[in-house]
Parts: C-alpha cells; sequence; structure tokens
C-alpha cells in the first residue's frame, strides 16, 4: 500500500530529465567533505560511497542519511563492494594508503598503485561510461595510473590537480587586494605540489591585469611579494595538515565545483590535470598535469590556449619532467 493514492493519468517521466549519479571512493576526511559538498549543493539523484572499513562506512551514509530533512533530495547508498557503484555519471576516487613513519614517498605511491589496481577496473567494469575524477595524491602520477587502468579516452580521466592550488592562490591575491576572490582570474598549473607554476602574466582581477592593477593602486609590483604569494601556495597544505592533520572543506568544495562543471555541462574553465602531452612544449611521455581545461558533460571539452611567458612555459616543462621522473619508477 503506497503512501499516496496514485493519480490515474501520470505523465511518463519526460527523456531529457537525466538521472544523476556520483560515487565517492574513500571515505576519509577528504571523501565526506566532497560528500557533503555535492549534497548540500544538489548535485546528484543518487550518491554512492564506497571504502574498505565497513563500519565507518556505514556510520558515514546513516549520518549523511539523518540529514535528509535539511537537504535536496538524494538517495544515498554505501557498500564496501563496487556494485554500489553501478551507473554512475562521474567516479570521485579519494582512497589513499596514509605514509606509514619513514616511508618514503615511492613506496607510498607503490601501495597506492596496488590499490588503484583495485579500484579502477571495478569502477571501469560498473560504470564504463562515467568520467573518472582522481583526487588521491601524488594526484598527477595517480591519474596517468587511472587512465592506463581504466582504459578510458583521456577526456574522461581527471585529475583535481591544482584546481585547489589555484583556489588559495586567489584567496592570497584577493586578500593582499582587499578584493574578492571570485573577481580574481589566477591559474595555478603543472604539478599538484612543490613543482606548481603560478601564472602571473595572465592574472587579471576585475578584468584587469595584475601588474596594471597594481600601479593603479599605486602598491608597488614587488616580484619577490608575488612569489611569497606562491609560495605560501605550496606551503599551505602542508601548514594545514601540520595544524589540524589533514585537509578537507577546501578540497570539497573544489572537487564540488569540477562536478557541477562536468555534470551540468557547465563549459567552465577550471585547472585540473589532464593529458599535457604536445601543449606548450611538454614532450617526452604520457604525462598528466594541471592546465586550464574546459569541462563539460563529456568531461575535458579542450585546453585554453592561454599564453605563457618564456619563464612560464620552461617551468611548466620542469615539472612535466618532475612528474614523469616518478612515473619512470613505477615500471607501468
Ligand atoms: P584518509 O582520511 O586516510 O581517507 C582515506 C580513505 O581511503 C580511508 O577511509 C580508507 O579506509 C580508504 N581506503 C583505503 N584503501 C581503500 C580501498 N582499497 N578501497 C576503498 N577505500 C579505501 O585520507 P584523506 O581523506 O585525508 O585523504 C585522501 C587522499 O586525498 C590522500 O591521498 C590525500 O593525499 C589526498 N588529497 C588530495 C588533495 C588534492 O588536492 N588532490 C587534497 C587533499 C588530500
Amino acid at each position: 500500500q503506497s503512501f499516496f493514492k496514485p493519480i490515474q493519468r501520470t505523465e511518463p517521466p519526460s527523456p531529457t530529465k537525466r538521472h544523476t549519479k556520483i560515487s565517492v571512493v574513500g571515505t576519509g576526511n577528504v571523501g565526506m567533505a566532497i560528500a557533503q559538498t555535492i549534497l548540500t549543493q544538489g548535485l546528484a539523484d543518487e550518491l554512492a560511497l564506497v571504502d574498505a572499513k565497513a563500519d565507518k562506512l556505514q556510520g558515514e551514509m546513516l549520518d549523511l542519511q539523518h540529514a535528509a530533512a535539511f537537504l535536496p533530495r538524494t538517495k544515498i547508498i554505501a557498500s564496501v563492494e563496487y556494485d554500489v557503484t553501478a551507473r554512475s555519471d562521474l567516479c570521485i576516487v579519494t582512497a589513499g594508503a596514509r605514509q606509514i613513519p619513514g616511508e618514503s614517498r615511492l613506496n607510498l605511491l607503490q601501495r597506492n598503485l596496488a590499490l588503484f589496481s583495485h579500484i579502477i577496473p571495478q569502477l571501469v567494469h560498473y560504470s564504463p561510461h562515467s568520467i573518472l575524477m582522481i583526487v588521491s595524491n601524488p594526484v598527477d602520477v595517480l591519474t596517468y595510473v587511472a587512465w592506463k587502468l581504466s582504459g578510458f579516452p583521456s577526456n574522461r580521466v581527471i585529475g583535481s590537480g591544482t584546481n585547489l592550488d589555484s583556489s588559495r592562490f586567489r584567496f592570497l591575491i584577493a586578500d593582499h587586494l582587499d578584493v574578492n576572490a571570485q573577481d580574481v582570474q589566477a591559474y595555478i598549473v603543472g604539478e599538484h605540489g612543490d613543482s606548481s607554476v603560478a601564472l602571473w602574466s595572465s592574472i587579471s582581477v576585475g578584468g584587469v591585469p595584475i601588474l596594471s592593477f597594481l600601479q593603479m593602486q599605486q602598491i608597488a609590483y614587488e616580484k619577490e611579494t608575488l612569489e611569497k604569494i606562491h609560495r605560501a601556495v605550496t606551503e599551505s597544505a602542508y601548514e594545514v595538515i601540520r595544524l589540524k592533520g589533514y585537509t578537507s572543506w577546501a578540497i570539497g568544495y573544489s572537487v564540488a565545483s569540477l562536478a557541477r562543471a562536468l555534470l551540468r555541462d557547465q563549459r567552465s574553465i577550471h585547472p585540473v590535470s589532464v593529458l599535457a602531452k604536445g601543449f606548450h612544449g611538454i614532450e617526452g611521455g604520457e604525462v598528466f598535469l594541471s592546465l586550464p581545461a574546459q569541462l563539460g558533460r563529456g568531461g575535458v571539452l579542450g585546453v585554453a590556449n592561454v599564453h605563457l611567458t618564456d619563464e612560464e612555459a620552461q617551468r611548466l616543462r620542469h615539472s612535466a619532467k618532475t612528474i614523469l621522473e616518478v612515473q619512470s619508477q613505477l615500471g607501468i
């Protein structure tokens, strides 16, 4: 017996109304921040959570379900088995091994590689038409790994990359100039990590290139100040981890903004990790790193032809080399 008395002449569901499903693999600090941002922003009709720890997973699922009365309607399901992810439009991977004290980054990467060999084929099996979004670190190398393991075309494998770094960058510039971060157009590209590249030459605030903006405000242009801001960006993740143990809220919003761009076909430009071979003179192997990419329902639609100075292009190629060196040690 249904709660509502059915109406006789109900219209069949419109074929244009799509059911949107997002899966999040790894329900640690980052996965849960992403999940809750997706829920509050009403980005999915269905949200599937997967983790290896069954009890923690069920607890997280129930805790989110109990907020149903305050949120847009979303069906939330969870399991340690991947069939729960079937027919996802977007699969977000945040599962990661934790660094053991004294463990090398390469050893940690080898363990994450083993984890991905388990996770990615199952996601592909259950959602062969989905877009894969990789968040686990080192994100650029693991996005390459996911691409190789998935057999997907490269436009459907994306790393969250420097979308977060760029947001930190925009915040710091906005703070420095006392303006709204949303009015700051600024990109950090390259590796999500120490070799990232700040594109100072293309920064604009409210449509005004930053260097003339600084002159207009009669703020002395000091290269050192700008470099200090970039350094603060690369150090900020370490600082948050030192202070609270992990990062979560900003990466949650960052990935939700990418999910919105992809699933709502926003065709907006985000610095994310994409197959970069051939761009800006990047040669020497298949490498994923962040470039300003246009995102829509098909995944990566294109890469913005942003102008780089010779120094910026050279730094970007150095960043690619850094990632390729790590990749070459993996033997895949
Ligand atoms: P966490 O809190 O340890 O969560 C990791 C989760 O993965 C845990 O719940 C584990 O149980 C789960 N897990 C481990 N193995 C498996 C498996 N085989 N299948 C399913 N789940 C599994 O870590 P946290 O959430 O803080 O970070 C997750 C990852 O995100 C790490 O690799 C971080 O380095 C990375 N980040 C990436 C960022 C980016 O900008 N790309 C930003 C922040 C963190």
